[in-house]
């Protein structure tokens, strides 16, 4: 089968689709470590994962409107200043199986962990295009292009076209500043290949979706790209649209996610003993934008009180500081004296001051994209 020469993996994976594979870690697992190891990274798969061990004649082809194509190999890519950029990559789909049990979604069924946070190595994809003639701080190239297009090699189900491929804004991929890579190393390890082995993109702040996998081409379009999870899917769409009256083209593409957090030292319903109960796990939004609050409640809402966030244990965090890495999670822990059965909800301020909704159902959308309502967990207390 397609699927004969899969990649080996981590016994304690939580595994929500086989073919293609897609799994999680454990809540616990998560978040143990503010740099998630390789193993216990989201794995995220639209097909069969892709063998390009053949580095000598790889290359990645640089076409679409610009002067000068080109093709780069890997050694190209390696020849331009290297970045180490921590960042956060979330699958939109992040939480959708809590989504699912308000009304009824179509796709992959995450819990609360389909995210992971490394340090990738690579170049600058804002360097890359300035190589092939696209300055930076490009909005629009004299030939009219505005979009950059990521194509990558790995052949999703025929009805979602061929190559798994996915565009952004000319803008942000000549801004050095956004930190977009083109990636070759994941934690200062050769990147692996379910991660996208031997380049992907990585664009922080952004939904996984658009940091395409096994790199095949970069091409300057006109449009934004055509593929269907650029179009037919990774789009928020309000409650209201269902399939039988869903207009794709009324929405643009997915891009930013927004604020995020969920509690991972606890599951959804947890027997305890009373007495004092850790409450752990992580908050994030996109954009860069940092996380101004982490807030605990044990009253439905009524009361919230704040959880200490850290990324490097014993650091304090200041969003916006130089010293954070902007487009990366940050942990939270509090502990809390529990007498009887609780209710325990989490959820998190961006320095925008965007807050997560408290109900699942004002956001509730037909693909179970981007939930990211209050976090709930209950515990029962046992005498
Ligand atoms: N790139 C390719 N080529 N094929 C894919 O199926 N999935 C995307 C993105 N890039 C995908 C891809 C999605 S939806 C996500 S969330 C991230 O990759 C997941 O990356 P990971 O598996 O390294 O965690
Ligand atoms: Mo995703």
């Amino acid at each position: 089968s397609d699927y004969a020469q899969e990649p080996t993996r981590h016994p304690s994976l939580r595994i929500n689709a086989k073919e293609p594979f897609n799994a999680e870690a454990t809540r616990r697992d998560l978040v143990a470590s503010y740099i998630t190891p390789v193993d216990l990274f989201l794995k995220r798969n639209h097909g069969p994962i892709p063998i390009l061990d053949d580095i000598a004649s790889y290359y990645v082809s640089i076409g679409g409107l610009v002067d000068r194509p080109a093709k780069l190999t890997l050694d190209d890519i390696k020849r331009l200043p290297k970045y180490n950029v921590t960042a956060t990559l979330q699958c939109a789909g992040n939480r959708r199986t809590e989504m699912s049990k308000s009304r009824k979604v179509r796709g992959v069924g995450w819990d609360v962990c389909a995210l992971g946070n490394a340090t990738w190595g690579g170049a600058k994809l804002s360097d890359v295009l300035q190589l092939i003639g696209v300055p930076y701080h490009t909005e629009i190239t004299l030939s009219g292009g505005k979009h950059v297009e990521f194509t990558s090699v790995d052949q999703c189900p025929e009805e979602k076209g061929g190559p798994y491929k996915a565009s952004i804004p000319l803008g942000h991929a000549t801004n050095p500043a956004a930190d977009v890579l083109v990636a070759y190393e994941m934690n200062g390890e050769v990147l692996k290949r379910d991660h996208g082995y031997p380049l992907r993109v990585v664009v922080p702040g952004v939904i996984g979706a658009r940091s395409v996998k096994w790199l095949n081409r970069i091409d300057i379009i006109e449009e934004e790209c055509q593929g269907f999870f650029m179009q037919k899917d990774y789009k928020m769409f309000p409650p209201s649209v269902d399939w039988d009256n869903i207009v794709w083209s009324t929405r643009k593409p997915q891009m930013d996610y927004p604020v995020q957090s969920a509690i991972c030292s606890l599951e959804d319903t947890n027997a305890i003993i009373p007495g004092e109960v850790t409450v752990a796990g992580y908050a994030l939004s996109g954009g860069g934008r940092g996380i101004e609050r982490v807030e605990i409640s044990t009253d439905g809402g009524r009361t919230w009180s704040g959880a200490v966030r850290y990324q490097k244990e014993g650091v304090p965090y200041v969003p916006g500081d130089v010293t954070s890495d902007k487009w990366a999670w940050v942990l939270f822990k509090t502990v809390i004296d529990v007498r009887g059965d609780t209710e325990i909800i989490v959820k998190a301020v961006d320095s925008g001051a965007n807050v997560q909704p408290e109900s699942v159902d004002t956001i509730w959308n037909l693909r179970g994209i981007l939930n990211t309502c209050w976090h709930r967990v209950r515990l029962l207390t046992i005498h």
